[in-house]
């Protein structure tokens, strides 16, 4: 079955644990974790947690070993969304077809469930079940490093920057990279942590080069020409275009990988023919 571009099954074993981690009895009172659930489960495709299952599970990791960081990663994401909807950046009165966390909460308490997320995400990397002291210590190092000023906090700055400006290809990429790719590359990585994968450096490009095919699919599906897109560069034709051939790129490396990843090929070929 499918929800948009995903598989029921694995999206519903992501949810159910969201559900558990974000469980009203595991906080103080108060509006914070009311709110985190509002911003978390309010649907998504949950693709880099997606992403980061199938890639442990191409090393034989059994998943409820990887559940916790794949929550973690998603978390990062809803983070960014959240403070991304905010009026000092996007201002954006809808998410997921509902109205934002600050249309629903003060603008204050938007902002703090950010922050809760992106904190209770690394407090959920170090307690993660059935990983070694050494595994958790290098997911932790590699989703800060992939969210903050390298990664998607890096991008946004740059995207911030050259809002309504005159943009060209180096600099799109640059914002693809960063903004967007480097947290689905970060999927790739700690899914290869927790199978202690020998080709890391190989998931790494796997990662950046969907992570960018994913961005100029959602910049054709957005059709928006006033933000800094590929389509302020390319015309739509063109940029599907790019967006398949970096697909054959990510279906070539995923097969170069030393053992068979279909779940991770079928991921791929639903980012890139998403309608949604
Ligand atoms: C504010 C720190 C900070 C970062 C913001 C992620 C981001 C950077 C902004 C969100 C807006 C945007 C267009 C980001 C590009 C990445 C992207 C397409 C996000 C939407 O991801 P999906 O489609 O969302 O996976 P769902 O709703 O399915 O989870």
């Amino acid at each position: 079955m499918q929800r948009g571009f995903i598989t029921l099954e694995l999206v519903s074993l992501i949810d159910s644990k969201l559900e558990a981690i974000l469980d009203a009895s595991l906080f103080p009172k108060g509006d914070i974790a009311a709110a985190g659930r509002y911003a978390v489960l309010s649907g998504g495709k949950r693709l880099r947690p997606q992403l980061l299952l199938a890639t442990a599970e191409v090393y034989g990791v059994p998943m409820e070993n990887a559940l916790t960081p794949a929550c973690a990663i998603e978390l990062i994401h809803a983070y960014s969304l959240i403070h991304d909807d905010l009026p000092c950046m996007d201002d954006d009165d809808m998410r997921r077809g509902k109205p934002s966390l600050h249309k629903v909460y003060p603008e204050g308490h938007a902002l703090l469930t950010g922050d809760f997320l992106l904190t209770y995400a690394f407090q959920l990397l170090a307690e993660s079940p059935n990983l070694s002291a050494d595994q958790r210590i290098a997911l932790v190092r590699t989703l800060s490093f992939r969210s903050g000023a390298h990664g998607m906090i890096g991008g946004q700055e740059i995207d911030l920057a050259y809002a309504g400006k005159k943009i060209d290809k180096e600099i799109i990429e640059s914002i693809h990279k960063k903004k967007t790719a480097a947290l689905i590359k970060a999927a790739f990585e700690c899914g290869g942590i927790i199978g202690n994968s020998p080709e890391l450096e190989l998931l790494s490009e796997i990662g950046e080069t969907l992570g960018v095919a994913f961005q100029i699919v959602d910049d054709i599906l957005d059709g928006d020409t006033d933000q800094p897109t590929i389509l302020k560069i390319l015309d739509v034709d063109k940029a599907h275009i790019y967006a398949q051939d970096l697909f054959s790129s990510a279906i070539e490396k995923i097969r170069a990988l030393s053992r068979p990843a279909p779940k991770l090929e079928s991921l791929a070929h639903k980012i890139i023919f998403r309608v949604s």
